[in-house]
């Protein structure tokens, strides 16, 4: 996160560390991506967050990601279900967007908790201006590796036809994809807070209204955020959640 603060413990419950290694090997696992909890078993997830030939584990609770913290709870993932039609260009990222299934018995999963509860899904659009938050730990406008206390910024919806114009996006955004930052730079996410939460509130409740996808750098003037626009994806997610095993 770019031009961000601290997280207090317990004020971004929903945020997971998303940790992969390559499969078979030894290695510690290693933050990739953020993610978003929104069911006990089921995190979201970007889905250019999803290599194929990894293992992947999950980590909520902590700020820190030191597993020796009490508040850690770290989950395996069982399943990685990217959308059937994520693609990539090299002037944009389509349908970004993967659920993670996490290992647990008898529908449990992650443990509600202080430190750890799911954030709800969105019910329709919310108006362009709205000021909702990013958090991630990420590369930040001092450190290209990342932050090692997760951080948050508040950034503000931008409308899409603004964000088409040809000195920001030049027609290059879909609706699977929203714009959110600060049009003069300064407060972003970036390389490392992919598939995060950008929650913002409808009706009191903390909804996940987009996912950390991508943009031109970070924090740059006329370049903010862009994110999957999780209300364009309403029906993939229940039917996935629905018809999983
Ligand atoms: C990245 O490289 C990335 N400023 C993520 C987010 C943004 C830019 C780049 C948004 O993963």
């Amino acid at each position: 996160i770019f031009g961000g603060l601290k997280v207090s413990p317990g004020a971004i419950p929903w945020q997971v560390s998303l940790q992969a290694r390559p499969s078979q090997s030894s290695r510690p696992f290693s933050h990739t991506c953020g993610g978003v909890l929104i069911a006990s078993c089921w995190v979201l997830t970007a889905g250019h967050c999803i290599e194929p030939n990894k293992e992947r584990q999950v980590v909520m609770g902590s700020l820190s990601l030191d597993p020796d913290d009490p508040a850690a709870q770290v989950l395996e993932v069982e399943k990685a279900i990217r959308h059937e039609n994520y693609r990539e260009t090299p002037s944009a990222v389509y349908n970004d967007i993967a659920l993670l299934k996490l290992r647990g018995a008898n529908g449990v999963c992650a443990n509600e908790t202080q430190f750890v509860k799911t954030a709800c899904l969105p019910t329709g659009q919310l108006p362009d201006g709205m000021e909702c938050k990013i958090s991630g730990w990420g590369a930040t406008e001092a450190s290209n590796y990342g932050s090692s206390h997760l951080l948050e910024a508040n950034v503000l919806l931008i409308n899409q036809e603004k964000c088409n114009e040809r000195q920001i996006y030049n027609r290059v955004l879909d609706s699977s994809m929203l714009c959110a930052g600060h049009l003069q730079g300064g407060v972003d996410s970036c390389q490392g807070d992919s598939g995060g939460p950008l929650t913002c509130k409808e009706n009191g409740a903390h909804v996940v209204y987009g996912l950390v996808s991508w943009g031109d750098q970070c924090g740059k003037k006329n370049k903010p955020g862009v994110y999957a626009r999780v209300t364009n994806f309403l029906d993939w997610i229940n039917s996935k959640i629905q018809t999983s095993p």
